[in-house]
């Protein structure tokens, strides 16, 4: 029997393409060529969906000035659905279009709309192609910060006082909409609902800030959360991985962000400027009790969004010891000095298994309800 082939897809129309590629880096790196047979498939900042080199190395990151990217002129490459599920087909454009086989597994590293927001997974499931992580509705959920605050709190999972500002309410209801942002008491914070790495996110201490924060926001996405601020909170997160078969989810370690002064939260020039490098305590010095209620809360919030694979469930421990869930992230940072795999190698799951248990994972799952 062949080995399982393992399409890499990075890249992307996304403001993280160079993350992505980054990312698919150490992916690549860490797959094994003895067990599966890897194909690198970039989608280029125009769309296109291209053969990528093999060389990991070329997506390395060498300086701040010379982010990686995906060569859009090599040649193109399609997903062509056939009856066993989908193979890859190259089109170059001396020759006639030749196949790479059948995908057996996708490896989607992409962020944002189109790519982290259930699309790609759609697509996928359309191809009957089984793929790494989850599906499309945990995907969408766990992209839009309102819809994931109402799948908690349904759960009964302990969230932060929030209010959302939809852009018709904005648009025609200023007053009722500062007035519920006033009930929620000061300060707050207001992000882009949809859209992660806390682009577009401000604190707000008062009233007369809110009308800037709102509009900054809006700038990134219509839709607006205003959550009540967890003064005082420690931010910590944990990892959960799926378990295989009929098992239950694993949790990791639990980790905090120590955020540094200049920052007035964990944002996205302190997750990824090396310079801005947030402090990160893995493990956390935490009770052991508290430690046990964040892991327990993160398997329960992997489980109340039906998420497959992995997920980075992020909370805040306030001063009386209470733990509240931030959010959850289906697709976290996952170069080996992110926080999830960082998490989970403390927990004894080294880049390289992780890895190949999300593949094996993505593998033993079906294509179609489950
Ligand atoms: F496929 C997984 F495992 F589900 C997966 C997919 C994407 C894990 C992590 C990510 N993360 C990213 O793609 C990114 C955070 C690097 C965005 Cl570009």
């Amino acid at each position: 029997t062949r080995k399982p082939r393992v399409a890499v897809v990075f890249g992307g129309r996304s403001s993280e393409h160079a993350i992505s590629c980054v990312t698919a880096g150490s992916v690549l790196r860490a797959i094994v060529r003895e067990r599966y047979d890897v194909v690198p498939v970039g989608i280029a900042t125009d769309g296109r969906w291209v053969l990528e080199s093999g060389d990991p190395e070329r997506l390395a990151i060498t300086s701040a000035d010379a982010l990686p990217a995906v060569d859009g002129s090599r040649a193109t490459v399609a997903l062509s659905q056939n009856s066993a599920g989908s193979e890859l087909v190259v089109h170059e454009a001396t020759s006639v279009p030749r196949t790479l086989g059948e995908v057996d597994v996708v490896f989607p590293l992409l962020h944002g709309p189109w790519g982290e927001d259930g699309t790609i997974q759609g697509l996928l499931e359309m191809a009957g192609v089984r793929y790494v992580g989850a599906g499309v509705l945990a995907s969408a959920v766990g992209m839009d910060k309102h819809y994931m605050k109402i799948v908690f709190q349904a759960q009964g999972l302990p969230v932060l006082p929030y209010t959302v500002i939809t852009p018709r309410a904005w648009e025609t209801d200023k007053a009722s909409c500062r007035e519920s942002v006033s009930a929620l008491g000061f300060p707050v914070f207001v992000k882009p609902c949809r859209g992660g790495s806390s682009i577009g996110i401000s604190k707000v201490h008062d009233l007369a800030g809110l009308d800037a924060a709102v509009e900054a926001a809006r700038e990134h996405d219509p839709k607006v959360l205003v959550e009540s601020s967890a003064e005082g909170g420690r931010e910590v997160e944990c990892g959960v991985v799926q378990g295989f078969g009929a098992n239950p989810p694993d949790v990791s370690v639990v980790a905090e962000i120590k955020i540094d002064g200049a920052h007035e939260f964990y944002d996205f020039a302190a997750k990824y400027l090396p310079e801005e490098q947030t402090e990160l305590n893995v493990p956390a010095n935490l009770p052991a009790h508290v430690a046990e209620r964040v892991q327990t809360l993160s398997a329960q919030a992997f489980e109340a969004l039906s998420c497959e694979g992995l997920a980075r469930v992020d909370f805040f421990v306030l001063p009386d010891e209470r733990v509240v869930i931030n959010e959850i992230n289906t697709m976290p940072g996952f170069t080996p000095s992110s926080m999830f795999p960082r998490m989970w190698a403390a927990s004894g799951l080294e880049y390289p298994e992780l890895v190949d248990r999300l593949i094996q994972l993505a593998l033993q799952r079906g294509t179609g309800l489950r």
